[in-house]
This record gives structure tokens, C-alpha cells and sequence, in this order.
């Protein structure tokens, strides 16, 4: 059993680095345009943003953005771009990301979300959000109609989102240590009802961007993990569909709480039931 969980750990390893790779790329496009005009013109100012994106200064980058107009900043070609910067802010660092992912072991993908964005705060939250719906608006809300780097970047937005999320929620004194007790996620403190179907929605568009990922299985465990929580979801405990949280049923409420509080699958463990896997920590 333990082994097989490394194995599972190692080739969630594996996908990051393929991704991280991939993003890179992405970043890398562009950055021969050349500063020949010394008017503030749109390009001339995407320029600065794309530098300071690439010296991580995210606030500068979105206060430049302030100055381009709507048509330029918002086409969908430099989409990823312009949420990259929002994204950064939110504290999405990729070398951070690598670096601290071969601390991974044993723990579950939420436990892992919340060990690389331990910093959070709820003005990087709402940069997340921003970034995200800077995709949904400009690119699409639906996985299968945007591209493949679109859904990659979405991904990784995502998982810099709910690591924020939870780290908010459940940490707040920023120890690393979450902060509530067994079946505290079951009750609307600290988590409200809103909060849980939120984090329910963003697990459900995590997963559905990953099963439109054709070229790369990137997070193809996460999803294999959450899916095997979902199927242990009986009835109308099953929110994996959802994306949208005000459509949220209070009994798919439940199973995110449950599902975020059992340790075996995905969640944080702060159920204490033995062993503290789903079928033991389903909230009532
Ligand atoms: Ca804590």
C-alpha cells in the first residue's frame, strides 16, 4: 500500500516537471520585440509588462497593464499572458513549484497545494481569482474550447488557487499546521457553505481541464485520485460535476466537506477517524 502511494507520489512529481517545462516555454515567446519606439504604445508597454512578469515584478506588470487599452490586453493571444501577471501575484512560482515538489512524500494533492502556497492571504486569493477569470471571460469557461496552453495555464491557476484557498481557510496563523479539528469541516465554521461549494466548483474545473488535456496527462493522478473520491461519494454527495458554486445542493456541500477533511484520498486529514479515509469521514 505504501509503495503504491510512492508511486503514485512519483509520477505526480513527474507531470509537474513536464508542466513546469511546458509553462516555460510559454513564457519564454516575444521577448525579442525590441524597445524602437520611445512613444507609450500598446506593444511598447506589453513589452515592460513582459519583462516585469519575467523579473516576477507582478504589481508593477498589473500596473502597467492599467494603461493598454481593452482590445489590445484582452485578446485572446496574449490571454495567458496578462493572467500570468495576476498569477504571480497570487504566488504562483514556478521554480518554487519544482524546487518544493520533491518535498512531496507522503502527503495527500490538497495537503501538497497547501505546502507551496503556505504565504496566502485573501489579496492573493482574489489575484487568483482575477487570473482565472481572465481565462474563463477571454479565452472560454469551457476546457474543451480552449487550447491546449490555455488549459495547461488554467491548471496550474487553479491548483495556486486552491492552495491559497485552503490556506486561508483552514491556516490562518500561517504554521503549516491546520488549525481546526475533527469535523470542524462539517460545520459552517470556518468554512461557510459558499466557501465549500466554491472550493467544490474550482476542484470540479480542475479536474474537467484535466480530461482536456490531450497532449499531456498533467495531473492525470490528482484527477485519478479525486475520481476515486468522487465514485466514494454516494448519491447526491457527488458535486464533481459542478463548476458553477451557486448550484451547489446542500447535500453536495456535505461532500466537499467530507472529501476535504478525510486524509487517505485527497483532503487535509483533519478527521480523525480510523483510518481517516472518505468512507469514515463523511460528514453527516
Ligand atoms: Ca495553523
Amino acid at each position: 500500500m505504501i509503495f503504491l502511494k510512492t508511486k503514485t507520489k512519483g509520477s505526480i512529481l513527474k507531470n509537474i516537471f513536464l508542466f513546469v517545462f511546458l509553462l516555460s516555454l510559454l513564457s519564454c515567446e516575444e521577448n525579442q520585440l525590441l524597445e524602437l519606439d520611445k512613444e507609450d504604445t500598446d506593444t511598447t508597454i506589453w513589452f515592460e509588462v513582459k519583462n516585469h512578469i519575467n523579473e516576477q515584478e507582478y504589481q508593477d506588470a498589473i500596473d502597467d497593464l492599467a494603461r493598454i487599452s481593452n482590445n489590445f490586453k484582452f485578446d485572446r493571444s496574449r490571454i495567458i499572458d496578462h493572467a500570468s501577471a495576476y498569477a504571480g501575484l497570487c504566488g504562483l512560482d514556478l521554480l518554487a513549484l519544482v524546487t518544493e515538489s520533491g518535498g512531496i512524500g507522503a502527503v495527500t494533492i490538497t495537503q501538497f497545494f497547501m505546502s507551496i502556497f503556505d504565504d496566502a492571504s485573501s489579496t492573493k486569493l482574489d489575484a487568483c481569482n482575477t487570473a482565472i477569470s481572465l481565462l474563463e471571460t477571454h479565452a472560454s469557461d469551457d476546457p474543451s474550447l480552449r487550447t491546449e496552453d490555455e488549459n495547461i495555464a488554467t491548471m496550474a491557476i487553479l491548483m495556486a488557487q486552491i492552495g491559497n484557498s485552503l490556506n486561508v481557510s483552514l491556516d490562518q496563523n500561517n504554521d503549516g499546521v491546520v488549525d481546526i479539528g475533527h469535523n470542524d469541516l462539517c460545520t459552517t465554521t470556518p468554512v461557510t457553505d459558499l466557501m465549500a461549494a466554491e472550493f467544490g466548483a474550482n476542484l470540479a474545473k480542475l479536474f474537467q481541464t484535466a480530461a482536456n488535456l490531450s497532449v499531456v496527462a498533467l495531473l492525470g493522478d490528482v484527477k485519478n485520485q479525486i475520481d476515486q473520491g468522487c465514485a466514494a461519494l454516494s448519491g447526491g454527495l457527488n458535486f464533481c460535476s459542478k463548476t458553477d458554486p451557486t448550484s451547489f445542493t446542500a447535500t453536495e456541500i456535505q461532500g466537499v466537506r467530507s472529501l476535504l477533511q478525510e486524509g487517505q484520498i485527497f483532503g487535509v486529514g483533519s478527521c480523525t477517524g480510523s483510518p481517516n479515509s472518505l468512507v469514515n469521514c463523511i460528514c453527516l
